[in-house]
């Protein structure tokens, strides 16, 4: 390893030794950096991995809000604002019960990359709360988010940050923080993304980030004389991503087998079309966050209770859930069953080991901020469109996403083929994107 790589990882590593999803982050992207850091020796000079590692600013804050019986509730709300090189900051909020800075560090780092890829003028965020949406009324949700935005608003703007949903954070709760902060400053602006179709959201904002990862997926096969057409696909998780997913494979000739959630996996022999596709919205509607009541209403398929759905014979897997949700023993069994590609949708999706295995086994691999980069580019799109105060029509938005996303192959391919190996989607991307915000933090002087 380089030596400037190694001592920055070392001092990183010592510095935030209990920061694990952070430093997994940290560690990869810096590794795929070697050869870069090598040939141009102004990143060491001007020190960009050091600048690049930290946060320009982290804000934490008290969220007190009362539930329905009365009871006085406090959460913690975060807000990292990560990097400003390419634009403002831009990025997801997560409401869920697992949220620590740790991981939303890990997650605006990412971001950076991503928001980068994409091409736009975004820079890199990440945010939320250690709040558990599941089960709560639709009151409490709004007096939280209420809670959440009376110190927020302070923080964000459609030309400081802008955030936008992440887990446990959608149409609904958009809302509800968007109506908050139009109260609060007295202005209708753009400052956050997802927004409701009649008021600033963007068409395709939905389904981007699981359009975006099928595109990415079809322009992967391509490289390899191949289409998706006849391919079975696994997915993890039932929300948003994975509903996008199976809305353009199944439009693009694919089958998406399996989905799953927090209680176990669903197999669907026939595969997940048509109105299947729609009753995955009324679980997620539910607020129940299991996946079961799809075997009540669909004959064709199984639950396999506490189980992931990486044990099935797939051409294609695809987690679509949280970090770090795919590990060894799951690629070892996709391996074994002749998986042929994974594309990684949720952010972190695979743990490092796992990636190994499928480095191992010539399985071509795409991480998440490549191929996941289709939301937060829809969301850049959806801020063109509030500056502009136009409405662009479905076909020009998909249109835009398609474009986008076969320029974020093609850069990662081009990126491996100078700076790594032929192929090697992995740091591929992590150069392609570091490239960009490392060339204008230089341009743009030590701040
Ligand atoms: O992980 C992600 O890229 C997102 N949650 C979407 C971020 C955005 O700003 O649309």
């Amino acid at each position: 390893m380089n030596s400037y790589i190694k001592e920055v990882l070392e001092r990183t590593h010592k510095k935030y030794s209990w920061e694990h999803e952070f430093l997994q982050a940290a560690t990869e992207v810096l590794e795929s950096l070697n050869l870069i850091i090598e040939r141009v020796p102004k990143y060491k000079k001007h020190r960009i991995l050091e600048r690049i590692t930290e946060p320009e600013r982290i804000i934490t804050f008290r969220v007190p809000w009362q539930d329905d019986r009365g009871e006085i509730r406090v959460n913690t709300g975060y807000r990292v604002e990560f990097n400003s090189t390419l634009g403002p900051y831009k990025g997801g909020l997560r409401f869920h019960p697992s949220v620590t800075l740790s991981g939303l560090k890990f997650l605006g780092f990412e971001q950076t990359f991503k928001n980068s890829l994409t091409g736009l003028p975004i820079g890199g965020g990440k945010g939320g709360s250690d709040f558990n949406v599941t089960g709560r009324s639709d009151n409490e949700v709004m007096r939280f988010c209420q809670s959440f935005m009376n110190e927020l608003y302070r923080h964000v703007g459609p030309d400081t940050d802008v955030p936008a949903g992440d887990i446990g954070v959608g149409g609904r709760e958009i809302g509800y923080l968007f109506g908050q902060y139009k109260k609060l400053v007295n202005r209708f602006e753009g400052w956050i993304t997802g927004k409701g179709l009649n008021w600033g959201g963007s068409l395709i904002r939905p389904e981007a980030t699981g359009f975006g990862a099928i595109y990415f997926a079809e322009e992967m096969l391509k490289m390899k004389n191949d289409t998706l057409e006849g391919k079975t696909l696994a997915v993890s998780g039932f929300g948003n991503v994975a509903w996008g997913c199976a809305l353009k494979a199944s439009e693009l000739g694919a089958k998406i087998i399996a989905i799953s959630g927090p209680d176990g996996f669903v197999y669907d022999k026939d595969g997940i079309i048509g109105e299947k596709i729609d009753y995955m919205l009324k679980m997620r509607a539910s607020g129940k966050d299991i996946v079961e009541d799809y075997v009540k209403k669909f004959s064709s398929a199984e639950f396999f209770p506490g189980k992931r759905p990486w044990g099935l014979n797939c051409d294609i897997a695809l987690p679509c859930a949280i970090q770090n949700e795919l590990d060894e023993n799951d690629a070892k069994e996709l391996t074994k069953n002749q998986c042929k590609m994974v594309i990684e949708v949720s952010n972190m999706g695979c743990t490092p080991e796992a990636i190994q295995i499928f480095q191992q086994n010539n399985i071509p691999f795409a991480p998440g901020k490549a191929a996941n980069a289709g939301g937060v580019a829809t969301s850049g799109l959806e801020m063109s469109q509030n500056s502009m105060r136009l409405k662009w029509d479905k076909n020009e938005v998909d249109a835009k996403l398609k474009n986008i996303m076969i320029n974020i192959h093609n850069n990662c391919i081009e990126a491996a083929d100078e700076y790594s190996f032929t192929g090697d989607y992995i740091s591929g991307a992590n150069i392609a994107g570091f490239k960009k915000v490392a060339d204008a933090m230089i341009e743009q002087g030590l701040v």
